[in-house]
């Protein structure tokens, strides 16, 4: 790490499942760390301080010493590439960990906390019922193709748990609705077992301060 006698920060909120993607890494691959929650509901990822820190405006974001790391995918490989953990092994693998990281991110991950963030967290009457029906087919197709992938293979990549299942299942283990029902989806559903099996594995609420 950069910095070995000192603890990573990661700034986090525990509704954040893109955040939950770099806590569970650090977790499982028992790096130390801190949270240092981030006010989102109120605002704090708009503020000009907090863009100073990331200029893209958006939790996760790991500081490590002097480096200052956002994207969870980024902080994912970064933390892959200090420990060694959860990268894949052979160069085959190191890429379709790749490929499906980026995938979680554009197809799986964003349209999942979209639409759990339209369906819950707005205040009721601004919910736009016709936009959220839309994500959740949006969200079935994407869950389709993890189904598919997961049925017959016990994790996404390889013989072994890598980040990209640790990117994938960012969203999923929250109980809010947003159209993910598990015992619809039995392969998707044994492989969540699989990874709340990990040692050192916790729920998103119970890793990071929320202030709800
Ligand atoms: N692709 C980014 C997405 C990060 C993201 O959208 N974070 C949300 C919280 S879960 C956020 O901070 N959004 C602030 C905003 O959109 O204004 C990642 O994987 O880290």
């Amino acid at each position: 790490m950069e910095n070995s006698d000192k603890p990573l920060e990661l700034y986090c909120f525990g509704e954040s499942g893109n955040s939950y993607k770099a806590a569970l890494t650090m977790e499982l691959a028992e790096v130390a760390w801190k949270p240092v929650f981030v006010d989102f509901f109120n605002g704090e990822t708009r503020t000009p301080e907090y863009r100073q820190l990331n200029t893209m405006g958006e939790a996760p974001l790991l500081v490590a010493g002097n480096k200052k790391l956002s994207q969870s995918g980024a902080i994912q490989q970064y933390l892959v590439s200090k420990t060694g953990k959860f990268g894949g092994n052979t160069p085959d693998e190191k890429l379709e960990v790749i490929r499906w990281v980026l995938w979680d991110n554009h197809k799986m991950s964003s349209v999942a906390g979209t639409t759990r963030f339209l369906a819950n967290f707005l205040p009721e009457e601004k919910r736009p019922a016709e936009v959220i029906d839309w994500h959740k087919g949006r969200l079935r197709g994407s869950l389709n193709v993890l189904e598919q992938r997961l049925n017959g293979s016990e994790w996404l990549v390889g013989e072994h748990i890598t980040i990209a299942d640790i990117a994938c299942c960012g969203y999923l283990f929250y109980p809010e609705p947003f159209g993910f029902e598990r015992n619809e989806w039995p392969g998707i559903d044994r492989w969540l077992t699989d990874i709340s099996n990990q040692k050192g594995w916790k729920h998103p609420y119970d890793l990071m301060p929320r202030n709800r």
